[in-house]
Order: structure tokens, then sequence, then C-alpha cells
């Protein structure tokens, strides 16, 4: 699909969180070159625009890696107006930080800008052997009390192999409300130019 195209669908940003080393980037690039989705470049590396079936309508969902190290997290809130659902990545096969990525989940829904917004956990990293199953997480996280305000799924996923990846974002693609006012790519790319943090970004 082209570039074209996609201005012509229902958009809705993503925002892809989780701390360093979960995943993130490896599965943008991995669902940038899967055949089941079709992305479009668009302003920078950390950002795949996704085209994703919801029912029988298209919709694109810009995906937003703002980076996870601890310097970074702090610029997250800069980038939560407009959002429309939250992406949480997770390695599940890094056990000592998952208390870690508890709290760094919790604070993010604690934001008044993403009241009762979709988010969709990531379990990554499920091809590691002894990586805490999903099962696990939903009760180590609690989540069916910390997301009860809100849309939520736990999905396992190998951003290795790319194994239950187009599952989580066409979850995410369900999960979120479509407004009049979705932000287009041109707004995202306005907002992104008045935002000097991306020169942060590791
Ligand atoms: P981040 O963008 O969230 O910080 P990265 O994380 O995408 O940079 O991934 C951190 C490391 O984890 C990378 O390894 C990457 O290859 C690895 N990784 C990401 N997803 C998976 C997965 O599903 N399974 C396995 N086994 N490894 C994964 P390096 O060695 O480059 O640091």
């Amino acid at each position: 699909m082209g570039q074209m195209g996609a201005r012509h669908i229902p958009q809705a940003r993503i925002l892809l969180l989780g701390l360093d080393g979960a995943g993130k980037s490896t599965l943008l690039y991995k669902l940038k070159y899967n055949e089941d989705f079709h992305t479009v470049p668009t302003i920078g590396f950390n950002v795949e625009m996704i085209e994703a079936k919801r029912n029988r309508d298209k919709i694109a969902l810009t995906v937003w890696d703002v980076g996870g190290q601890t310097k970074m997290r702090a610029h997250w809130k800069n980038f939560y107006q407009d959002t429309a659902g939250i992406v949480f990545a997770l390695d599940s096969s890094d056990i000592k930080r998952l208390d870690e990525a508890k709290g760094v989940l919790e604070q993010t829904l604690k934001s008044d800008h993403l009241r009762g917004l979709p988010v969709v956990i990531l379990a990554n990293k499920q091809d590691i052997e002894g990586a805490a199953t999903v099962i696990e997480i939903t009760e180590q996280f609690n989540l069916r009390k910390s997301c009860s305000d809100r849309g939520w799924f736990i999905q396992p996923c190998s951003a290795l192999t790319g194994a239950g990846l187009v599952d989580g974002f066409r979850r995410m693609a369900h999960l979120v409300k479509m407004t009049p006012e979705d932000n287009n790519i041109k707004e995202t790319v306005k907002y992104i130019k008045s935002k000097s943090v991306m020169s942060m970004k590791k």
C-alpha cells in the first residue's frame, strides 16, 4: 500500500512503551517487514504506520516507539496527548525486571491523558526458555485490577520470530476508539516537529 492510500483511512496514534531492552525496536522492525501488515515509513525509524483491519474497515495505527531508557521515560508524557492506545512491551524472560516493568506500567496508566485508553501488553521474548507466561504476568501485574477501567489484552509474542505480533496489534485495532478528531499523519508530523525531545531518543 502506498502513502497516498494511507491518508484516506482513519488513523490512531499508538504509543509503544516498555523498559529498555523489552524488544520495542525489534518488534517494530519485524512488523515493518511482516507480510500480514502493510506499513508506511513515516518520519523516523521509530515511528511506523501499520494498516490493520477493524471488522471490515481498515485503520492505520501510527506506532510511536519513544524509547524506554530511564531518561526517556520522563518524556513519555509529552506524547500522551492524542494517543488512542498503549502497547506495553515486556521482556518476559527478564524475571528480575518484571517488578520494575509493573511499576512503570502502573505509573503510566495513572496519567490523566491516558485515562480509559486501551492497553495491549506484549509479553515478548516467549521464545526464551523460562520466560514468564501470560498467566503468570497477569497475576504478578494484577492486570485484572490495574486495567479494570479500560479495555486490555495480554498477548504472548516473540519479536524475534514474529509470533503473536500481528495478533497483538490487531487486538489494539479492535480496542481503539475512533473519533472524528483522530489525528492524521500531517498533524502527527507537526506535533513531533514541535517536540525537541525526539533528538534525545537513544
Ligand atoms: P528496546 O527497543 O525495547 O530497547 P530492542 O529493545 O528491540 O533493542 O531489543 C533488546 C534486545 O532483545 C536485542 O538483543 C533484541 O534482539 C532482543 N530481543 C527483542 N525481542 C526479542 C525476542 O522476542 N526474543 C529474543 N530472544 N530476543 C529478543 P541485543 O542482543 O541486540 O541487545
